[in-house]
Protein backbone atom coordinates (compact mmCIF):
# COMPACT_ATOMS: atom_id res chain seq x y z
CA UNK A 1 0.00 0.00 0.00
CA UNK A 2 1.46 3.40 -1.33
CA UNK A 3 0.95 6.60 1.18
CA UNK A 4 -0.10 9.37 -0.49
CA UNK A 5 2.00 11.63 1.34
CA UNK A 6 0.53 14.94 -0.28
CA UNK A 7 -2.56 14.24 1.76
CA UNK A 8 -1.15 12.08 4.90
CA UNK A 9 -0.29 12.83 8.41
CA UNK A 10 1.96 10.82 11.07
CA UNK A 11 0.23 10.74 14.30
CA UNK A 12 2.25 10.14 17.53
CA UNK A 13 0.43 9.77 20.32
CA UNK A 14 2.01 9.92 24.44
CA UNK A 15 5.54 8.74 23.38
CA UNK A 16 6.47 9.94 26.92
CA UNK A 17 8.58 8.42 29.54
CA UNK A 18 5.84 7.94 32.06
CA UNK A 19 4.21 5.88 29.37
CA UNK A 20 7.53 3.49 29.11
CA UNK A 21 8.96 0.62 30.97
CA UNK A 22 12.39 2.81 31.01
CA UNK A 23 13.22 6.01 29.92
CA UNK A 24 16.54 8.29 30.25
CA UNK A 25 16.36 10.79 32.97
CA UNK A 26 18.12 14.47 32.44
CA UNK A 27 21.67 13.51 33.51
CA UNK A 28 21.30 10.05 31.70
CA UNK A 29 20.44 7.47 34.85
CA UNK A 30 18.24 4.88 33.17
CA UNK A 31 14.95 4.63 35.38
CA UNK A 32 12.35 2.26 34.99
CA UNK A 33 9.22 1.91 35.01
CA UNK A 34 7.40 5.43 34.32
CA UNK A 35 4.84 6.51 36.39
CA UNK A 36 1.90 4.52 34.23
CA UNK A 37 4.53 2.27 31.97
CA UNK A 38 2.74 0.58 29.07
CA UNK A 39 3.83 -3.11 28.54
CA UNK A 40 6.75 -2.70 25.45
CA UNK A 41 6.42 0.91 25.15
CA UNK A 42 9.65 1.26 24.28
CA UNK A 43 9.63 -1.22 21.74
CA UNK A 44 7.66 1.26 19.60
CA UNK A 45 10.25 3.93 18.99
CA UNK A 46 12.57 3.10 16.90
CA UNK A 47 9.63 2.18 14.65
CA UNK A 48 7.59 5.55 15.14
CA UNK A 49 11.38 7.16 14.54
CA UNK A 50 11.55 5.26 10.89
CA UNK A 51 8.19 5.85 10.10
CA UNK A 52 8.78 9.68 11.06
CA UNK A 53 11.77 9.76 8.75
CA UNK A 54 9.50 8.69 5.65
CA UNK A 55 7.15 11.13 6.44
CA UNK A 56 9.62 13.72 7.60
CA UNK A 57 11.45 13.19 3.74
CA UNK A 58 7.91 13.54 1.86
CA UNK A 59 7.45 16.81 3.76
CA UNK A 60 4.00 15.30 5.09
CA UNK A 61 3.35 16.90 8.71
CA UNK A 62 3.70 14.66 11.65
CA UNK A 63 2.44 15.60 14.94
CA UNK A 64 3.30 14.59 18.17
CA UNK A 65 0.82 14.43 21.31
CA UNK A 66 1.31 14.71 25.21
CA UNK A 67 -0.40 14.29 28.19
CA UNK A 68 -0.12 17.06 30.36
CA UNK A 69 -1.71 17.14 33.41
CA UNK A 70 -1.45 19.61 36.16
CA UNK A 71 -1.05 18.27 39.82
CA UNK A 72 -4.07 16.99 41.34
CA UNK A 73 -5.60 15.69 37.99
CA UNK A 74 -9.68 14.28 38.14
CA UNK A 75 -7.97 11.42 36.47
CA UNK A 76 -5.30 10.45 39.30
CA UNK A 77 -6.49 8.16 41.81
CA UNK A 78 -5.10 10.38 44.47
CA UNK A 79 -7.46 12.72 43.69
CA UNK A 80 -10.98 13.54 45.49
CA UNK A 81 -13.63 12.22 43.26
CA UNK A 82 -14.54 15.07 41.24
CA UNK A 83 -18.09 17.50 41.16
CA UNK A 84 -20.02 14.01 38.84
CA UNK A 85 -19.18 11.81 41.40
CA UNK A 86 -16.32 10.16 39.16
CA UNK A 87 -13.02 8.83 40.30
CA UNK A 88 -9.94 9.08 38.64
CA UNK A 89 -8.30 5.33 38.09
CA UNK A 90 -4.32 6.17 37.00
CA UNK A 91 -1.56 6.90 39.18
CA UNK A 92 -0.06 10.41 38.99
CA UNK A 93 1.67 10.42 35.76
CA UNK A 94 2.42 12.98 33.04
CA UNK A 95 2.26 15.89 35.18
CA UNK A 96 3.06 19.31 33.63
CA UNK A 97 6.85 20.44 33.71
CA UNK A 98 8.08 17.05 35.50
CA UNK A 99 10.33 14.31 33.62
CA UNK A 100 8.02 11.75 33.61
CA UNK A 101 5.81 14.06 31.42
CA UNK A 102 8.22 14.60 28.78
CA UNK A 103 8.55 12.84 25.21
CA UNK A 104 10.88 9.92 25.53
CA UNK A 105 14.10 10.90 24.86
CA UNK A 106 15.01 7.88 21.80
CA UNK A 107 12.09 9.36 20.04
CA UNK A 108 13.77 11.80 17.84
CA UNK A 109 11.83 15.27 17.98
CA UNK A 110 13.44 16.91 14.96
CA UNK A 111 10.93 15.89 12.48
CA UNK A 112 7.90 16.79 14.27
CA UNK A 113 6.24 19.77 13.19
CA UNK A 114 3.17 20.49 16.05
CA UNK A 115 2.98 19.32 19.25
CA UNK A 116 -0.90 19.15 21.12
CA UNK A 117 -1.20 19.17 24.85
CA UNK A 118 -3.88 17.50 26.26
CA UNK A 119 -5.86 16.83 30.12
CA UNK A 120 -4.64 20.33 31.29
CA UNK A 121 -7.89 21.18 32.96
CA UNK A 122 -7.82 19.63 36.05
CA UNK A 123 -11.86 18.54 36.17
CA UNK A 124 -11.84 17.19 32.27
CA UNK A 125 -9.54 14.38 31.09
CA UNK A 126 -8.48 13.99 27.32
CA UNK A 127 -7.50 10.55 25.52
CA UNK A 128 -8.01 11.77 22.33
CA UNK A 129 -5.73 14.32 20.07
CA UNK A 130 -8.88 15.61 18.73
CA UNK A 131 -11.37 16.17 21.70
CA UNK A 132 -11.64 16.19 25.35
CA UNK A 133 -13.34 13.37 26.96
CA UNK A 134 -16.54 15.60 27.11
CA UNK A 135 -16.33 15.08 23.18
CA UNK A 136 -17.41 19.01 22.50
CA UNK A 137 -14.05 20.63 23.80
CA UNK A 138 -11.55 20.92 20.86
CA UNK A 139 -7.56 20.38 20.88
CA UNK A 140 -7.43 22.24 17.37
CA UNK A 141 -5.94 19.49 15.71
CA UNK A 142 -8.78 19.05 13.14
CA UNK A 143 -8.73 22.64 11.91
CA UNK A 144 -4.61 22.09 11.68
CA UNK A 145 -4.58 19.08 9.49
CA UNK A 146 -8.03 19.98 7.69
CA UNK A 147 -6.57 23.30 7.03
CA UNK A 148 -3.23 21.54 5.54
CA UNK A 149 -5.97 19.12 3.20
CA UNK A 150 -4.68 15.71 4.99
CA UNK A 151 -6.97 13.71 4.63
CA UNK A 152 -5.74 10.38 5.69
CA UNK A 153 -3.74 9.84 9.07
CA UNK A 154 -1.51 7.06 10.36
CA UNK A 155 -1.72 6.73 14.08
CA UNK A 156 1.41 5.06 16.44
CA UNK A 157 2.06 5.77 20.28
CA UNK A 158 0.59 4.63 23.73
CA UNK A 159 -1.67 3.49 24.51
CA UNK A 160 -3.84 1.26 21.70
CA UNK A 161 -6.97 1.29 24.64
CA UNK A 162 -7.10 4.62 25.54
CA UNK A 163 -5.50 7.63 24.05
CA UNK A 164 -4.67 5.84 20.54
CA UNK A 165 -8.43 4.98 20.39
CA UNK A 166 -9.99 7.58 21.52
CA UNK A 167 -8.06 10.00 18.98
CA UNK A 168 -8.73 6.79 15.98
CA UNK A 169 -12.28 7.08 16.85
CA UNK A 170 -12.43 10.74 17.13
CA UNK A 171 -10.69 10.86 13.99
CA UNK A 172 -13.29 8.50 11.84
CA UNK A 173 -16.00 10.53 13.25
CA UNK A 174 -14.89 13.98 11.61
CA UNK A 175 -14.58 12.18 8.52
CA UNK A 176 -10.54 11.49 8.33
CA UNK A 177 -9.26 8.30 6.77
CA UNK A 178 -7.20 6.18 9.76
CA UNK A 179 -5.02 3.74 9.64
CA UNK A 180 -3.14 2.11 13.08
CA UNK A 181 0.35 0.93 12.94
CA UNK A 182 0.30 -2.24 14.62
CA UNK A 183 3.85 -2.59 15.52
CA UNK A 184 3.88 1.18 16.16
CA UNK A 185 1.24 0.61 18.90
CA UNK A 186 0.78 -0.73 22.39
CA UNK A 187 -1.84 -0.83 25.60
CA UNK A 188 -2.09 -0.61 28.45
CA UNK A 189 -4.61 -3.28 29.10
CA UNK A 190 -6.43 -2.63 31.85
CA UNK A 191 -8.84 -4.03 32.72
CA UNK A 192 -8.63 -7.22 31.48
CA UNK A 193 -9.29 -7.50 27.26
CA UNK A 194 -8.94 -3.90 26.81
CA UNK A 195 -6.86 -3.88 24.01
CA UNK A 196 -9.23 -6.43 22.11
CA UNK A 197 -12.39 -4.63 23.01
CA UNK A 198 -10.70 -1.13 22.02
CA UNK A 199 -9.43 -3.14 18.56
CA UNK A 200 -13.08 -4.35 17.89
CA UNK A 201 -14.29 -0.98 18.36
CA UNK A 202 -11.85 0.55 15.97
CA UNK A 203 -12.47 -1.77 13.64
CA UNK A 204 -16.19 -1.35 13.87
CA UNK A 205 -15.73 2.06 13.07
CA UNK A 206 -14.00 1.79 9.95
CA UNK A 207 -10.26 1.83 11.16
CA UNK A 208 -7.99 -0.01 9.40
CA UNK A 209 -4.87 -1.83 11.06
CA UNK A 210 -2.16 -2.40 8.78
CA UNK A 211 1.48 -3.53 9.59
CA UNK A 212 4.56 -2.22 8.26
CA UNK A 213 5.25 -4.15 5.81
CA UNK A 214 1.67 -3.13 3.86
CA UNK A 215 3.40 0.02 3.50
CA UNK A 216 5.50 0.38 0.78
CA UNK A 217 7.37 4.40 0.87
C1 LIG B 1 -3.36 7.59 28.64
C2 LIG B 1 -4.28 6.80 30.58
C3 LIG B 1 -4.23 8.05 31.14
C4 LIG B 1 -2.87 7.30 27.25
C5 LIG B 1 -3.31 8.86 29.18
O1 LIG B 1 -1.98 8.02 26.76
O2 LIG B 1 -3.37 6.33 26.65
N1 LIG B 1 -3.86 6.57 29.34
N2 LIG B 1 -3.75 9.07 30.43
ZN1 LIG C 1 -3.42 10.94 31.39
Amino acid sequence: MAIDFAHAALLIIDVQNDFCPSYRTKDGTLSQPGALAVPGGNEIIPIINHLASKFDKHHAPIVATQDWHPQGHCSFASSPATAGGEQGMWPDHCVQGSWGAELHSELNQNPIRLMIRKGFRSYLDSYSAFFENDHITPTGLEGYLKNLEITSLYLTGLATDYCVKYSALDARRIGFTVSVISEAVRGVDYPADSIQQAMKEMKNAGVAFITLNELSF
